[in-house]
Formats: C-alpha cells, sequence, structure tokens
C-alpha cells in the first residue's frame, strides 16, 4: 500500500475518474459548525454543503465537532479535512472527495476552542448529528436531569460534555455580546427533532437559569424559546461502517492513501423546514426540499425506511444474516416488512401528499443493494432508543385504531430476543445498548412480567392505555421466539404462507 496520504497537495493528482472539490476551500469562510462528525454526516450534509461550495458559496464552511471521540479528527486533520465519498450502487462505485470540512475539534480536548466557534459570529447555524441517545430524554421523554453530564454540564458551564450544554452556554454568550442566535438544525432520526432538541434545550436552560453557578446571568431559557430557530429536518442516506477492505480498495483506487473513506448509497434526501433567520446555503438547488412542515416526510421515514431496517436487522439477526441484504433477500423477512410496512402506512397521514407505495418499492430496491453490505448488527445498536418512533408510535395508533399491531410487536419481541442472544446465539458485544446494565440486571421473571419491566425501562408506550395490550402481543411473540425460534414466530403470522393442499 501506498504511503502518501490524501491531502489538499495530493487531490490535484488523483485519477481523472475520481471527483474533487473544484473550488477553492482557502476562499471558504466556516458558517456551520456540525456536532457528531460521524460517518452520516460526512455522506449527507457534508455532501450537499460541498455540492454549494462547488456552485460558488463562500460562507458556508463546516467546522466540525466531536463530542467524545479524537478518531475522526486524527483521521481527517492529517489529509486537511478531505475525504473520499464511495458513492456503491448496483452499476459499481464512484468515488468524490468532499472539501466541505474545514477543520476539526475534539470536545473534550478543548471546550473552549468548540465554545469559540459557536459564538464567532460567522457561525449561523449549528447541526447535530449526535445520535437518539446523546439527547439525554428521561423514559417520559423529558430532558433526563438526573443525568451525570447534565449535572456537570450545569455546574460546569464553561466545560460542558453534552450538546446541550454547549448550544446553552454558546447562545448565553453571543446574546450577552450582542451576537444574533444561530439556527439549531437537528438531523438525527427522532420525531419532530427540531421541535424535540428545542423542548429538550429549554428544560436544560430552565435548570441552568435556577442553577447557583449562573447566578447573575440573565435567564437563558425564555431567549432560547423566543429567539432561536430549531427547524425539523428528515436526513436520509444509508451509510455502512467502513471496513478495512474498503480502505484497502479505496487507496488503490486514489493512488493515496485515506484513513477513514465514507461508504454510502446513491440515495439521498433532505426535508427541511425553512426557518433560517440567519441565513442558509442554497441546498434546494441540489435537490433538499425545503418545506413548512416536515412532518408527514419524517413519519414516513421513521416508520417505513428505520422501522422496516429494525425489523430487518433484529428478525435477520435471529435468522444468522449479517447484512441487510441478505436479510432482505429471506422471503419469509421479505414478506414480514411488506405486512409491516401495510400495518404502519395507514397511520401516516393520508392528506399530505405522500406517495406510499412508490416509496416502499424504492425502500426496496435500497435495502436489495448488494454493494453496501450494511450490517444488521449496525442497526440493532441503541434499540431501545430507536424503537418508539419506528416501531411504538405506530403500534399505538393501530390499537387506537381498533386493529392489532402483531407484525410491529413481532420487532420489539424480535429486539428484546436479540438482547438476550449475546452472549449465547450471538456474540458478546455484537451490537449495544444503553440499556445493557439495565437489562441484564433484570432476573428471572414470567414472561409478562419481564417485557413489561423492559416497556418501563425504555419507556415504551410510557403512562398510555395501549401499553398492557402491546406487552401481551410482545409476550406471546417472545415465547414463540423461545420457543421455536423467529421461524415459529413468523408462522404462527402464516409466514411463509402455507402451500394449499390439493
Ligand atoms: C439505520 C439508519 O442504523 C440505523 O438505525 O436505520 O442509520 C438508516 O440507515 C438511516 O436513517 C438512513 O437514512
Amino acid at each position: 500500500m501506498t504511503s502518501r496520504r490524501l491531502s489538499n497537495d495530493t487531490v490535484q493528482s488523483l485519477p481523472a475518474s475520481v471527483a474533487v472539490p473544484a473550488y477553492d476551500r482557502v476562499a471558504i469562510a466556516p458558517g456551520i459548525v456540525h456536532l457528531g462528525v460521524g460517518a452520516f454526516h460526512r455522506a449527507h450534509q457534508a455532501a450537499y454543503v460541498d455540492d454549494c461550495l462547488a456552485a460558488g458559496e463562500t460562507g458556508w464552511g463546516i467546522i466540525g465537532v466531536s463530542l467524545r471521540s479524537p478518531d475522526t479528527r486524527d483521521a481527517l486533520t492529517p489529509q486537511d479535512g478531505l475525504y473520499t465519498l464511495a458513492v456503491r450502487g448496483s452499476d459499481g462505485e464512484a468515488l468524490h472527495i468532499i472539501g466541505s470540512i474545514q477543520s476539526m475539534l475534539v470536545a473534550p480536548e478543548d471546550p473552549g476552542a468548540v465554545l469559540a466557534a459557536l459564538t464567532d459570529p460567522r457561525t449561523r447555524i449549528v447541526t447535530l448529528t449526535i445520535t437518539e441517545k446523546a439527547y439525554l430524554r428521561a423514559a417520559d421523554g423529558s430532558l433526563d436531569a438526573a443525568h451525570p453530564d447534565i449535572v456537570h454540564d450545569l455546574a460546569n458551564p464553561g466545560s460542558p460534555k453534552t450538546a446541550h450544554g454547549y448550544l446553552a452556554e454558546s447562545l448565553a454568550r453571543r446574546r450577552a455580546a450582542g451576537t444574533p442566535p444561530f439556527t439549531v438544525l437537528c438531523c438525527d432520526n427522532l420525531p419532530a427533532n427540531g421541535a424535540t432538541l428545542h423542548r429538550l434545550l429549554i428544560g436544560f436552560a430552565k435548570l441552568r437559569d435556577a442553577h447557583p453557578a449562573a447566578s447573575g446571568d440573565a435567564p437563558l431559557a425564555g431567549h432560547i424559546a423566543d429567539e432561536v430557530a430549531f427547524p425539523s429536518s428528515m436526513v436520509d442516506r444509508i451509510v455502512p461502517a467502513t471496513t478495512d477492505a474498503d480502505r484497502a480498495r479505496i487507496a488503490v483506487e486514489l493512488g493515496v492513501e485515506d484513513a477513514w473513506p465514507v461508504m454510502t448509497e446513491p440515495f439521498r434526501q433532505w426535508v427541511i423546514e425553512d426557518t433560517f433567520p440567519a441565513g442558509r446555503p442554497a441546498w434546494e438547488k441540489f435537490g433538499v426540499t425545503m418545506v413548512e412542515d416536515v412532518r408527514p416526510f419524517e413519519d414516513m421515514k421513521l416508520r417505513l425506511l428505520n422501522g422496516a431496517h429494525s425489523g430487518i436487522a433484529y428478525l435477520g439477526l435471529l435468522s444468522g444474516h449479517a447484512t441487510v441484504d441478505r436479510s432482505f433477500a429471506d422471503p419469509a423477512i421479505r414478506e414480514f416488512v411488506d405486512r409491516l410496512w401495510a400495518e404502519a402506512i395507514p397511520t401516516l397521514p393520508g392528506d399530505a401528499g405522500l406517495d406510499t407505495s412508490a416509496y416502499t418499492a424504492e425502500l426496496a430496491e435500497r435495502f436489495s443493494n448488494t454493494a453496501l453490505a450494511h450490517r444488521t448488527a449496525q442497526i440493532a445498536n441503541d434499540g431501545s432508543q430507536k424503537l418508539p418512533q419506528r416501531i411504538v408510535a405506530s403500534a399505538i395508533e393501530r390499537i387506537q385504531a381498533g386493529l392489532v399491531p402483531e407484525h410491529l410487536t413481532l420487532v420489539i419481541a424480535a429486539w428484546i430476543a436479540a438482547c438476550e442472544a449475546r452472549g449465547k446465539d450471538l456474540p458478546e458485544a455484537h451490537f449495544t445498548d444503553p440499556l445493557d446494565a439495565a437489562l441484564a440486571a433484570l432476573g428471572e421473571q414470567p414472561m409478562l412480567e419481564r417485557v413489561a419491566a423492559v416497556f418501563d425501562l425504555a419507556g415504551f408506550a410510557s403512562g398510555r392505555p395501549e401499553r398492557q395490550t402491546l406487552i401481551e402481543l410482545v409476550a406471546a411473540h417472545r415465547v414463540h421466539i423461545r420457543q421455536g425460534g423467529i421461524a415459529l414466530a413468523l408462522s404462527a403470522l402464516g409466514i411463509p404462507k402455507k402451500t394449499k393442499l390439493s
């Protein structure tokens, strides 16, 4: 393997088939601070921003912030922030070098530098992909005020650990300096993600306003409630984790090394509520849909794409399928996903002009992409954080409509079974969940009680009249899985369909 590295110098000498930034990176000013520079951000938002920069915008470079690990910074900084986006479809792989990330910061190493970037008047948008669990919601959906990182951030506003702490402190400093607030654009897979973050941050600010560490400061909660815009957005692009084989292949194709290329699919979608008082890039020129209300798109994506993804992951893991395409090619799982969609589609707004059959047909193609090798174990992570908006919400609405969500509830049972299979049929730590320690601490219990305990820990259907029905359905599926594996649970649903006796 070559030892030369991708960088501003070597990017000029890449093979002609590789698309490179066609703009002067030095002339770009930073305008966006992004919290959570994972592979998803690098395949999605950073690529859209790269398109805008290539079209001549100069004020929207990205400063990437990692809230925890230095790994992305360590990979990208020696490459001047450049990296390869490998777009893998059925017709092969196209390589793009993305130049929109100008610099990287690692928050735990230098919180002051992150706050300086956030308070810089040139920063007009702060975007986030920090994953569901980093919003630190309690089981009832409100801010988890007892979380040690929240307690820390309230006592130490100048050296926060959480996104909430960084946003609150920088918004307070901007106001004190007479700098208008930035717009906060949440890009995580949460329902009403902007409104959700707004609510959580106001919750944080109220605690902060009441905390002795903030005595003498002007109250912040009202400022955030009234003056800061939090448009919601729906983000979509499938981004499997990069493997060493990907790194080796890309190095050969480029002729230089890229420590962390990102793999993705040709499809991409971004729907954003158009509330940007401090301005924004002209994203709409590159296929981004700017709307007044993102909710119908978001629900469709969370319930049909992500809901099916979780089903494919947990049922697939329990059936021995390592990747999404293999799981989806299993006729029984394919039939199950069709029925899952049939169950979830009626919960979507009928008057929003959604074309659910075109959408699911396209999803079926995307899930069948064999070039991605998207691992079921990757999607299986953090189920307790993902299932509420992907599965539980639709299941509750089905019960309200007088129907039985028997397929949706099998996904929950398969999640519980897959969690419990780790260290037995599945490798230990094959995937992880924030509830792992609490789940492990549950003793032997009858099935109904066990499922109820899991619902309580995860906050599924908390306080809702539909909770008990859901628990009973999940427990019945879980018993089937225990007795005869996922095959028995599926056959109890009539999958695979029995051939008629002649
Ligand atoms: C996946 C998502 O890992 C997961 O939970 O369902 O990351 C999914 O690939 C993206 O939301 C697609 O946009």
